[in-house]
Order: structure tokens, then C-alpha cells, then sequence
């Protein structure tokens, strides 16, 4: 068995992706629907007990984290110049995505010719309003809010724990080293359970592969072609570009570091099962040290979502492809506003954006109806999309927490320059 674990974990869960593809693939093909269902649920069982285990630790890693973090940095205005250059990466980035998207979306023209008459009505979900979702950052009772694992609100509350200890000196000092402490355990349970990550891959990827079966894309063949080629540019140049041309930190070493979370956020479609991961890898093979880890990253998989701000430009151009809406100038930029601020509201979870499509929609009129129909048409396949977006997500946190842990000489490049241990 040692063999196995002299393999570099994320090749482990690399294999664990391909096999899963090709075990889903081979069982939808070899028996009926329903017999194929049954046994690749059972095998996707594997995948859910990996989901929850990583969930299991977000609330406590982020919130331990969190407060080690400001407290090791011993100077609370440290964090209000992370927060800044961190916010103002993040509508840097997504700017770009929004370009991106849109640009896409015209090049492919995806909704050209497609009927989606036949597609079964969804309803939408109900947005929380943005003012309310800013008001809710202020936990009325913080440990409700982490009982409930209301992230945006543990954050706030660990920041403003981590400065009061740090104001607390020395009476703060045994708390402070408890909370180091904890965090360096938790993170340690990451590495227990990214053991699992290859099986859980692989369960949810057979289950994805073999319920969703290849016939369905061809009928997205060009939305997917779109949103994972505007993917991977955004990836390549606009991260790639920021960390090796304005960071001048080496881009294979650093594109190296971030495989696990890339593989676990492909795997699992959700920013925050992933962050655990997201941390350990910034950490430990991007040199980041946990003052900017343990802020910026949790942050960023809250309200930095380049993927889904990409892909919600591209499904508003398909929408107004397959219908016919004309789109003036004008709607190009308020779609791409109304794609950011929906990507700050998208919670870390599978196919969440799709459900604040109709936010994006509304900006030209689109009926209830079409919207209905547009939701229903993707939600199939949405699974498919969602996993590159949130690779994308993911990797849009690592890139801006590598550039202000850079800029804040908060970053080891001894560690970044290294090949990643595990
Ligand atoms: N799946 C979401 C995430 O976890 C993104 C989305 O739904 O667009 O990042």
C-alpha cells in the first residue's frame, strides 16, 4: 500500500477523476437507466461522505484561522490594507471575467438555433436583496452564526475577535496561542481527509458522468465550449498574467501549488467544501502565510466568483440568442454590473448561481416564461458548467491572496518556489 501513498496526492485524485468518467460512462452504457442510477448512487455515496467531512471543518478551520491569523499579525492595520487591496483585486479580476464572458458568449453565439421549447419550466429562486445580505454580515449572535455556518458573518466576527485579542496584550496571549494552536490541528485534518479525496472524486464523477451520459451535451455542446474556453483564457492569462507578469512569481510552480483545490472544487462544484483544501495548499505550497490565508481566501469564496460572473454573461447572450432579444450597447455593460454584484451573492454551493439567472435576465426584459425555460434547459447539464466555474472561483482567491500576501511580504517564495510536498 505504500506504493499508493508515494503517489503525489493530487494524481491520486486526478485517477480518481478519470476513473470516475470512465466507470460512470461504461455502467450508463452497459445497463438501463434506472439499474445504472441505482448502482452509481450507490457508488456517489463515497462522494457525499467526502463532501461532508470537508464541509464538516469549513466553519471551525475559517473561524480558527481567521482569528490565529489577525493575531499573528500583531497589527490590526495590517488587516485594513488587506481587506482594501483584496476587494479592489476582486473587481479587478472580475472585470476581466465579464469581458471575457461576453466576449465568448458573441464569438460562440450559443443560443443560436437552439429550441428550447421542449425544455421543462424551473421556477427561480428567490434572491436575498443585496442591502440585506450586507446588513446579515453583522451576526446578531455569532454563535448562531456558526452553528448555522453563516460564513460572511463568522468572518466578521473572527476579525473583530482577532483584534481584540491582539488590543488585549498580554491577557490576550493564551488565547491567541489557543487559537494557533486549534487552527494547526484542524488543518492537519485536512491532510486526514483529502485521503479520501480520490475515492469521493471518483464516486461523484461516475455518478455525474454516467446519470448525465455524453448524448446530453451535444445539445450545450457550444454554451459548455464557451464557458470552459472563457474559463480557461480568464485562468491562464488573467491569473497566469497577474502572478507571473505583475507578481514575477514563477506561473508553473504556482499553477503546480493549486492542483489539490483545483481538482477538489472541479470534483465537488462548491468554493466552500473546497476551502479547507483551498487553505492547506495556499499555506503549505504557495507560501501564504495564515494572516492572509485565513482571511482573504474565505472571503474570496464568499463573494469572489470570477467563474460564475463569466458564465452568467455567457448564458445572458444564449438567452437572448435562442429567443431573438436585440441587445443594445447599453445592456452589455449593465449585464456585465449585474453579473458581478449576482457573483458576490452566489453562496459557495452547486449550481447556485443558476437560480439568480433571472436577476441578469431582467436587465433586458427577458419574460418570466423564457427565464423559466432557459433555467429548466441548463439545470440538467448545469453540473457540468458548474464544475469549471468553480474551479475558476477557486482559483481566482488563490491568485488575489497570492498578490496581497506578496505585496503585504506576507508570502514565503522559499515555500512557492518549492515543489508541493504531498
Ligand atoms: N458552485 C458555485 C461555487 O461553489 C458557483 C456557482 O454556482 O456559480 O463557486
Amino acid at each position: 500500500m505504500a506504493w499508493w501513498f508515494g503517489i503525489k496526492l493530487w494524481k491520486r485524485v486526478f485517477l480518481g477523476l478519470i476513473l470516475g468518467v470512465a466507470f460512470g460512462l461504461a455502467v450508463s452504457q452497459s445497463m438501463d437507466a434506472a439499474a445504472a442510477e441505482s448502482l452509481l448512487s450507490k457508488v456517489k455515496v463515497i462522494g457525499d461522505i467526502f463532501i461532508r467531512l470537508i464541509r464538516m471543518i469549513v466553519v471551525p478551520l475559517v473561524f480558527f484561522t481567521l482569528v490565529a491569523g489577525i493575531y499573528a499579525m500583531g497589527d490590526p492595520k495590517k488587516l485594513g490594507t488587506i481587506g482594501i487591496k483584496a476587494f479592489l483585486l476582486y473587481l479587478f479580476t472580475t472585470f476581466f471575467a465579464n469581458l471575457i464572458g461576453l466576449s465568448m458568449g458573441t464569438l460562440f453565439r450559443p443560443g443560436e438555433g437552439v429550441d428550447l421549447g421542449g425544455a421543462e419550466p424551473r421556477q427561480m429562486g428567490e434572491a436575498q436583496p443585496i442591502g440585506e445580505r450586507l446588513m446579515a454580515i453583522i451576526p446578531e449572535n455569532p454563535f448562531m452564526a456558526l452553528v448555522e455556518g453563516d460564513i460572511l458573518a463568522v468572518i466578521f466576527f473572527a476579525l473583530l475577535l482577532g483584534v481584540g485579542l491582539l488590543m488585549a496584550r498580554e491577557a490576550g496571549q493564551a488565547a491567541g496561542r489557543f487559537f494557533e494552536a486549534t487552527a494547526e490541528g484542524i488543518l492537519k485534518m485536512t491532510h486526514i481527509i483529502m485521503e479520501l479525496a480520490p475515492f469521493g472524486v471518483f464516486g461523484l464523477i461516475a455518478y455525474v458522468a454516467g446519470t448525465q451520459g455524453v448524448a446530453t451535451f451535444t445539445a450545450i455542446l457550444s454554451l459548455t465550449l464557451a464557458v470552459y474556453l472563457g474559463c480557461a483564457v480568464h485562468m491562464l492569462v488573467v491569473y497566469g498574467g497577474l502572478v507571473r507578469l505583475i507578481l514575477r512569481l514563477p506561473f508553473v510552480d504556482y499553477f503546480r501549488g493549486i492542483l489539490d483545490p483545483m481538482m477538489v472544487a472541479y470534483s465537488t462544484s462548491s468554493s466552500s467544501a473546497t476551502l479547507p483544501v483551498t487553505i492547506r495548499a495556499a499555506t503549505e505550497n504557495l507560501g501564504i502565510k495564515k494572516s492572509v490565508a485565513g482571511s482573504v481566501l474565505p472571503l474570496g469564496a464568499t463573494i469572489n466568483m470570477d467563474g460564475t460572473s463569466l458564465y452568467l454573461g455567457i448564458v445572458a447572450l444564449f438567452t437572448a440568442q435562442a429567443f431573438g432579444y436585440t441587445l443594445e450597447p447599453q445592456h452589455y455593460f449593465l449585464i456585465a454590473l449585474t453579473c458581478a454584484l449576482v457573483s458576490i451573492g452566489t453562496a459557495g454551493v452547486p449550481s447556485a448561481s443558476l437560480f439568480l439567472l433571472s436577476i441578469v435576465l431582467d436587465v433586458f426584459e427577458v419574460t418570466p416564461e423564457h427565464t423559466a425555460l432557459v433555467i429548466g434547459f441548463i439545470f440538467p447539464f448545469d453540473r457540468l458548467l458548474d464544475m469549471m466555474r468553480t474551479v475558476t472561483n477557486v482559483t481566482g482567491d488563490t491568485a488575489v491572496a497570492t498578490a496581497v500576501a506578496k505585496w503585504e511580504g506576507e508570502l514565503d517564495e522559499e515555500v512557492f518556489r518549492q515543489k508541493p510536498l504531498s
